[in-house]
């Protein structure tokens, strides 16, 4: 199973929140197969699962104790198989989430390693007698002591998420034969987990920071990732793509650069720091919007010139949902989401659509602590209450950053729990779900659904979506973002308005070459003007315009 990477799109699914076909308070892999139809009819090309290996649920899943079972909350062996011969049914490929920069600390390696330290899988882990002062993303040292052998195991996340030893060749060829496993059970691709982290340097030395800038795409990343080219992807129809923590436009272009033959694409997350003041994600701010149109434009201009190849998205099951971040979730929620799709769609890139942005889902606005889960969070939380930050101004900050706005259930209908199940979910549905659900999107023509339904068509039936290059034309704009696409057959003109205020716009186009003239491709509100300008932009009012032969 193979999409043009150019033209596909690929939708990510949360198990976990996703459906419940058994009606319990977590979503299963059935659950998936039940929406299957659902996938289809949107246009998707690939659905790309966060994990649903065997795994403690520290971090819902990032934390594999077995590689090779399915955890029973979601099903079983069968039910995954049936799930891929169910969606290759309608043309869309699966993609697994492969966690291998770390695994449980409840995984048979780990255990086996802490018995001792001539133990054949010591060595799987990252030992040391002393820690050095690197921090975990989650807070805290990255070292955590283990009594039972009297040394400390690094861990960039969570304590329960030892890292492992990507320098011992046990591992790699370990991780390279589950990896060929899952491709031989016929998935279409894979989403690596932090895979630019699993190089380490050969020593850990201290740093004036977290240590971040010493294990990020490390010394050996691009041997090991071509190494597992070789392993795994070569011969294979595979979609791959790495997510890439604080990572550098030069790597990223080696890691997707065709000839290099590392992976297909790869997340960055730079243009997601754009409301972190002074780079501290845990303030309640608003976002950088000038800023942000300049990340993703250097992205742009930067991968397209560098035969480079980005995924392309707002959202992720880490990332609070973008209506509420870059939109307006309130009064314009319905435009702003729209608006939010169409700049995104119209970038060079494949587009990643994550579980319940296709509705505008926005965050739930949880009042209270104990109504969050994400392990992220409530680190977050006991971290900024010891040091004495206030408790409203700390849930300010986590009801605007959490990860747990994105894993709130999908809502399918205005039903108990959104349709998401029959009992009280693992958590609670977002407050809006009665006016905000597939159902109800399904059955309005002028939905935010039905919008990314043309998006998604549209990059199918043209060339320009894919091929064209990239210029901004509004940089310093502080409402408007407008950006040109071009190739040698056609022009593609995406003008937004970020703004509830009206704007008047009149974009810098050179003459088009004769013959050429523009046409409305797709508006986000009605009766839009049929040629791009001058304009008078209403709230939000979202334009793309292509110019052809
Ligand atoms: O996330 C990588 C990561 O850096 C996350 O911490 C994320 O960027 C951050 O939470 C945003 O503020 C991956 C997975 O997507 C995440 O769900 C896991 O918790 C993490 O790795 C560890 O496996």
């Amino acid at each position: 199973m193979q999409h043009d990477i150019k033209t596909a799109v690929v939708y990510q699914i949360y198990p976990k929140s996703f459906y419940s076909h058994h009606g319990n308070a977590t979503g299963d892999l059935a659950g998936v197969i039940d929406k299957l139809d659902y996938l289809a009819w949107l246009g998707v090309d690939y659905l790309w699962l966060t994990p649903f290996f065997q795994s403690p649920q520290q971090d819902n899943g990032y934390d594999i104790s077995d590689y090779y079972a399915i955890d029973p909350a979601y099903g079983t062996m069968a039910d995954l198989e049936r799930l891929i011969a169910e969606a290759k049914s309608r043309g869309i490929g699966l993609m697994l989430d492969i966690v291998v920069n770390h695994t449980s600390t409840a995984h048979a390696w780990f255990r086996q390693a802490r018995q001792g330290r001539d133990n054949p899988y010591r060595d799987f882990y990252i030992w040391r007698d002393t820690p050095n002062n690197w921090q975990s993303k989650f807070g805290g040292s990255a070292w955590e002591f283990d009594a039972d052998s009297g040394q400390y195991y690094l861990h960039l996340f969570d304590k329960t998420q030892a890292d492992l030893n990507w320098a011992n060749p046990a591992v790699r060829q370990a991780v390279y034969a589950m990896m060929r496993f899952w491709a031989d059970k016929g998935v279409a691709g894979f989403r690596l987990d932090v895979i630019n982290l699993i190089s380490k340097p050969g020593d850990f030395p201290e740093d004036h920071s977290d240590g971040r800038r010493f294990y990020t795409d490390g010394p050996r990343i691009h041997d090991y990732l071509q190494e597992m080219h070789r392993e795994v992807f070569a011969g294979r129809d595979l979609l791959t793509v790495g997510e890439m923590s604080s990572t550098s436009m030069t790597h990223c272009i080696d890691y997707t650069q065709p000839t290099r033959r590392e992976l297909s694409m790869v997340f960055n997350f730079h243009h997601l720091k754009v409301d972190y003041p002074n780079g501290e994600k845990w303030v309640a701010a608003p976002f950088d919007f000038i800023e942000l149109k300049r990340i993703l434009s250097a992205w742009q201009v930067g991968m397209v010139s560098g035969g480079g190849w980005n995924a392309t998205f707002w959202c992720n099951h880490d990332q609070p949902r973008v209506v509420s971040r870059f939109g307006d979730d309130g009064r314009y929620r319905v435009e702003s989401a729209k608006m939010l799709a169409s700049v995104l769609h119209g970038l060079r890139g494949t587009p990643y659509i994550y579980q319940g942005e296709e509705i505008a889902m926005a965050n739930p606005g949880f009042t209270r602590i104990d109504d969050y889960r994400d392990v992220e969070s409530l680190n977050a939380w006991h971290a900024l209450r010891a040091q004495g930050v206030a408790a409203e101004a700390v849930l300010a900050a986590i009801r605007q950053k959490s990860r747990d706005n994105a894993r709130t259930p999908m809502q399918w209908d205005n039903g108990p729990h959104a349709g998401f199940s029959r009992v009280a979910p693992w958590i609670d549905v977002a407050p809006d779900a009665d006016r905000v659900n597939v159902a109800a999107a399904l059955a309005d023509p002028g939905s935010v659904l039905h919008h990314y339904r043309q998006l998604i068509a549209l990059r199918k039936r043209h060339p320009i979506f894919a091929d064209g290059d990239y210029r901004c034309l509004t940089p310093e704009h502080p409402a408007i973002w407008a950006y040109l696409r071009a190739s040698e057959a056609a022009r593609l003109l995406v003008i937004a308005n970020f703004r509830a205020e009206p704007q008047d716009f009149d974009p810098p186009l050179a003459p088009l070459p004769v013959g050429w003239r523009w046409r409305l491709l797709s508006a986000n509100l009605p009766a839009s003007p049929d040629q791009p300008g001058p304009l008078r932009l209403r709230p939000y009012e979202a334009l793309i315009y292509l110019a052809e032969r």
